[in-house]
């Protein structure tokens, strides 16, 4: 990172609004003692599924993170799901398979009585349409894919190798996973993406992996970057 740049890029949270409440607070109080004229926050997405409070998360990333930051929302593979039900309502069994019930869950639909009910897909659009706060749309709709950064470059899922940073597939940013993690050769930036969970950060000469499974394992995970260094802050 370039002199004077502070950078905190968080991994996937899926509904872990208690994860990511502690994690800000960590976050919030080490910049804190940090000299630096700027401070950044990315957030490489998986925001919703699985985990308890997909509302509850998306509340805090829109109106309780810490003052004095840049902030980057990277759009996750998640969110495409919850984005493509959103947008066709066929594609309900394909979020549902995902962890979608947590995220509709959450922001109040009556995910058993659809269910039992037999609901249409049309019916649990309807549902969830209802009670999706408009600012919440927003967001997911208003979400990058990708950030560049000192030498960096901030993704969901990962690159294509071969195919330049310029040019890259959405949906490669967004969901691949072995052709990007195999890949021992350098990507032109250093990659750092979640979407794929490890127990502990997966540092590499060209990537680092950042997910570190927190709707499972509780911890979640941010890499912290200023100047020549790098670290970890988790929960
Ligand atoms: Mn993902």
């Amino acid at each position: 990172m370039p002199e004077g740049e502070l950078v905190y890029a968080v991994g996937d949270i899926h509904g872990r609004s208690d994860l990511l409440a502690t994690l800000l607070r960590q976050i919030e109080a080490d910049a804190a003692r940090q000299d630096a004229a700027n401070k950044t926050l990315i957030f490489v997405g998986d925001y919703v599924d699985r985990g308890p409070d997909s509302r509850g998360v998306v509340e805090i990333l829109l109106n309780a993170l810490p003052e004095g930051f840049s902030v980057h929302f990277l759009k996750g593979n998640h969110e495409q799901l919850l984005l493509d039900f959103l947008d066709d309502a066929g594609r309900l069994r394909h979020w549902r398979v995902n962890g979608g019930d947590a995220t509709m869950a959450s922001y109040g639909v009556d995910v058993d009585q659809l269910d039992r009910a037999g609901a249409p897909p049309d019916t649990w659009r309807e549902a969830f349409m209802d009670k999706l706060p408009p600012a919440h749309f927003d967001f997911f709709r208003h979400l990058g894919l990708q950030v560049p950064l000192g030498d960096y470059l901030f993704v969901h899922a990962g690159v294509r190798p071969g195919v330049p940073l310029h040019a890259q597939d959405d949906m490669d940013l967004l969901w691949i996973r072995d052709a990007f993690l195999d890949e021992t050769e350098p990507f032109g930036k250093v990659v750092v993406h979640g979407h794929t969970p490890v127990s502990e950060p997966d540092v590499r000469s060209n990537r680092i992996g950042i997910d570190t499974g927190a709707v499972f394992s509780g911890r979640l995970t941010a890499l912290r970057l200023k100047n020549g260094e790098r670290s970890f802050l988790r929960t």
